[in-house]
């Protein structure tokens, strides 16, 4: 009977990791239902390119190539971001995440600007205009250029889903542009204008790629050399289904190549217009752009009040400030498809249900995709700038819940995000966390905003309010450790020989140490925090939608309660909250010897033991974010004298660099260890800003609240702050981008860049408005 009822039970649960929740949905609203962000720069992994809120949209977009320097293969092809391009610089400097952007590309030794417009009207969505200008980057260059060529290609392009038709319309003689008719759009057609410069010539191409993935292969299939030096489109490119019968073209592309300094309009049309003052282009475009830029301007002034308050040393740092907020807005993206995920109790993946998901992404170039704890991180600043894009993003989010009340982290959807992810990556498992930041987003908005939120806005959170109480008691059942009040995350691997420390991918910290050896009975402060803050973010919201939020707040007081917090955490012996787990400092990675006589000579590393383990808190030397959690998320209380012992502790030179906090101090045993020989330290000791933020984030608070600390809360404060400003700033002036980490000794951007995510919170910092 038992094996009969689990079975069932096994079938059951089988259907329940792809089943959505049970409730209403959060978006009400989207694609032409909100015009003024029908069209969008929703595709951050290209360098310039602009679709719509439509799961099925029309996907458009810019690529470039200087035709003397093109390399065969087509390499000097500029499309998606990509690190390998080594592009000096690229970035949003001004974004509005509504009615338009303007980007800077470096491309050395040309500089590129894009920029684009919108105009709302008629009753497909709007129209718009995007402009591209090639120039040198200085005058020396330009002496010294001889007519040096550009190519500029737009494209559009037809996703599976997409109902409609695009070709190209030309003469004999001249490329007239593009049209093209799709359900959501209706009758369109794009024109390519030379708005300055001198045309050398112009093809095009109509042709059937593959997929939207590859797109660009398909152009650098179908160039032709029409002339010695005169690289073109081959025009029509029919293909074929295996019955010989024709392809209807879902890939149209147009190519100017023009004397550098050259500039090319892109004008969208909409067939719904009746009737249009003038055309967005040449000096209209303009003068459109300049009214768009001194708006932004403005509003950036008033939200962030930078000037006013005489932060910004330079008028550097204040256009920094506005790329990194750009950077933030420009990044989000509209994404569509369904993930693999999996569940424990079944033996393949299966495809969550499709769904949009409308997100901000940590990185354009390497990871242009969106990531859970990463976009609470996000909120925080989005929420500043435009709530209404805050609560939408989270709203899609909140929709990707299922009905146990899991959200998967990371978010490949469609075939441009999956080409960017090796297939054994891409899957999800349903019992793995990732930290609940939204609560952050959500705390913040409510401080902020509380009585001045609109109608609208609190019946999105009335609606996000029953998926919020699924996700928290999902976390606090599914993320339980075995004493109670403890948390785990689960997903760590207790297997694992090669790793000197077993990953915890879950925690967003990834290999940040913990317990050596993972087992059932360890349990991570930092979640503990997490949850504690989760649970009075939403006691908070339960009091302001008058719902009954006790037992919110009883689990918030009672994880609050510093008692039970040291009874789980601290450690008399160093001093400082710590995990709890199966524990040994005494590990090492050695290369096997091999056996004599052995074949393979070259085995990988393997993690070698020396002491045994034992239950206890993983103490020792070692100190970082983790250690740091309770205060960083402000539950050590501000009179307790464990508040004195962290902030001495944190302004020790082993933790505190010249450039913010280190992820681990120097004297960690695991300070910049490599985790395996492959897997080189990522949390272990570098900078990161969004664990700077809070840490700086925290001092205000303990600066300003009843306390004896103030005054050490108040100058550390002040340091960090400053540290973490000047060399973000400093790394962005230097190499053009914001990046993933910074090097705790010489401050250098590392990991990936651009990476305008949660690193892009150094805006707050400058404000001084978290
Ligand atoms: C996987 C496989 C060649 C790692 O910013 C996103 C996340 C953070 O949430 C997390 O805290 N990043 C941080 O530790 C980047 C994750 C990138 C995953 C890439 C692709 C390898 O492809």
């Amino acid at each position: 009977l038992g094996i009969a009822v689990s079975c069932g039970y096994m079938g059951y649960l089988e259907t329940r990791i792809n089943t959505p929740f049970d409730g209403k949905k959060v978006v009400l609203k989207s694609g032409l239902d909100i015009p003024e962000r029908f069209w969008g720069s929703y595709r951050p992994g290209v360098y310039f390119g602009l679709k719509t809120r439509d799961p099925a949209s029309l996907v458009t977009g810019l690529m470039w190539y200087f035709p003397n320097r093109l390399k065969p293969g087509g390499h000097g092809i500029r499309h998606w971001c990509e690190q390998g391009d080594n592009l000096a610089k690229y970035g949003w400097v001004r974004h509005d995440g509504k009615n338009f952007g303007e980007q800077e590309i470096i491309d050395r030794p040309f500089s590129l600007n894009t920029s684009f417009i919108k105009r709302l009207g008629g009753s497909n969505g709007g129209e718009w205009s995007a402009r591209i200008s090639v120039d040198y980057i200085n005058k020396n260059v330009a002496n010294e250029a001889k007519d040096e060529l550009v190519s500029l290609i737009w494209y559009v392009a037809l996703d599976e889903e997409t109902k409609g038709y695009i070709e190209a319309s030309y003469s004999q003689t001249k490329i007239i542009g593009i049209k093209g008719y799709t359900s959501t759009l209706g009758d369109f057609k794009l024109k390519f204008v030379n708005s300055s410069g001198v045309l050398d010539h112009e093809s095009f191409l109509s042709t059937t790629a593959p997929g939207l993935h590859l797109l660009k292969e398909t152009v650098i299939s179908s160039l032709r050399l029409a002339a010695p030096q005169k690289i073109v489109l081959a025009g029509e490119l029919p293909s074929f289904t295996g019955h010989d019968e024709k392809l209807d073209p879902n890939f149209v592309a147009v190519q100017l190549t023009g004397r550098v300094p050259f500039t090319m309009d892109v004008i969208f049309e909409s067939g719904s217009f009746s009737y249009r003052p003038d055309t967005l282009v040449g000096d209209t475009y303009t003068k459109i752009l300049q009214k768009n830029r001194v708006q932004f301007d403005q509003t950036f002034e008033k939200k962030f009040q930078l000037k006013t308050k005489g932060i910004p040393s330079s008028s550097k740092e204040y256009a920094f400030a506005q790329a990194a907020l750009s950077n933030m807005i420009g990044g989000i993206g509209y994404f569509y498809g369904a993930s693999k995920v999996q569940s424990t109790y079944i033996k393949e993946p299966v495809y969550y249900w499709r769904a949009p998901l409308y997100t901000a992404v940590p990185s354009r170039s390497f990871f242009p995709r969106g990531f859970l704890w990463d976009e609470g991180f996000h909120g925080l600043l989005i929420s500043q700038w435009d709530l209404d894009i805050a609560l939408d993003i989270m709203s899609h989010w909140f929709d990707l819940l299922n009905v146990e009340g899991w959200i998967p982290r990371e978010q490949i959807l469609g075939v441009e995000a999956l080409a960017k992810v090796p297939s054994e990556f891409t899957i999800q498992w349903n019992t793995y966390a990732n930290p609940p930041t939204f609560f952050l987003t959500l705390e913040s908005i409510l401080r902020r905003y509380g009585d001045k939120l609109n109608e609208d806005q609190w019946a999105t959170l009335e609606r996000m309010y029953p998926r919020l109480q699924a996700w928290f008691s999902w976390f606090n059942t599914t993320q339980r450790g075995e004493v109670p009040g403890s948390y785990r995350w689960r997903g760590r691997d207790p297997d694992t020989t090669r790793e000197l420390n077993p990953k915890t991918l879950t925690s967003g910290l990834d290999d940040y140490p913990r317990a050596s050896h993972p087992t059932d009975e360890e349990r991570h402060v930092d979640l503990y925090c997490w949850m504690a803050m989760a649970a009075h973010a939403l006691a908070t919201l339960s009091d302001a939608l008058g719902q009954d939020g006790r037992k919110y707040r009883q689990t918030a007081d009672y994880l609050m309660d510093n008692k039970l917090l040291d009874r789980l955490h601290w450690s008399d012996f160093s001093r400082r909250y710590a995990d709890y787990g199966l524990h040994t400092d005494s590990v090492r990675l050695e290369r096997p010897q091999p056996l004599p006589r052995q074949q393979n000579q070259n085995m990988e590393m393997q993690r070698v033991v020396f002491k045994k383990p034992e239950y206890r808190l993983v103490d020792g030397m070692t100190f970082g974010y983790v250690n740091l959690f309770p205060f960083l998320l402000q539950i050590v209380h501000p009179t307790s004298p464990k508040l004195e012992t962290i902030l001495k502790d944190m302004s020790q030179p082993s933790i505190l660099s010249k450039f913010g906090l280190r992820s681990l101090s120097k004297t960690s045993p695991l300070y910049m260890k490599r985790n395996t020989e492959h897997d080189p330290p990522y949390w272990r000791g570098q900078i990161w800003i969004n664990m700077n933020f809070l840490a700086v984030r925290a001092l205000k608070h303990y600066s300003e609240a009843e306390g004896p600390y103030r005054k050490l809360a108040e100058g550390l404060y002040k340091e960090l702050r400053k540290a973490v400003i000047s060399n973000v700033f400093n790394q962005y002036r230097h190499t053009g981008y914001v990046w993933e980490q910074y090097n705790d000794s010489t401050g250098e951007g590392s990991g990936c860049r651009p990476f305008t995510g949660w690193s892009a919170l150094v805006v707050l910092l400058m404000s001084e408005d978290y």
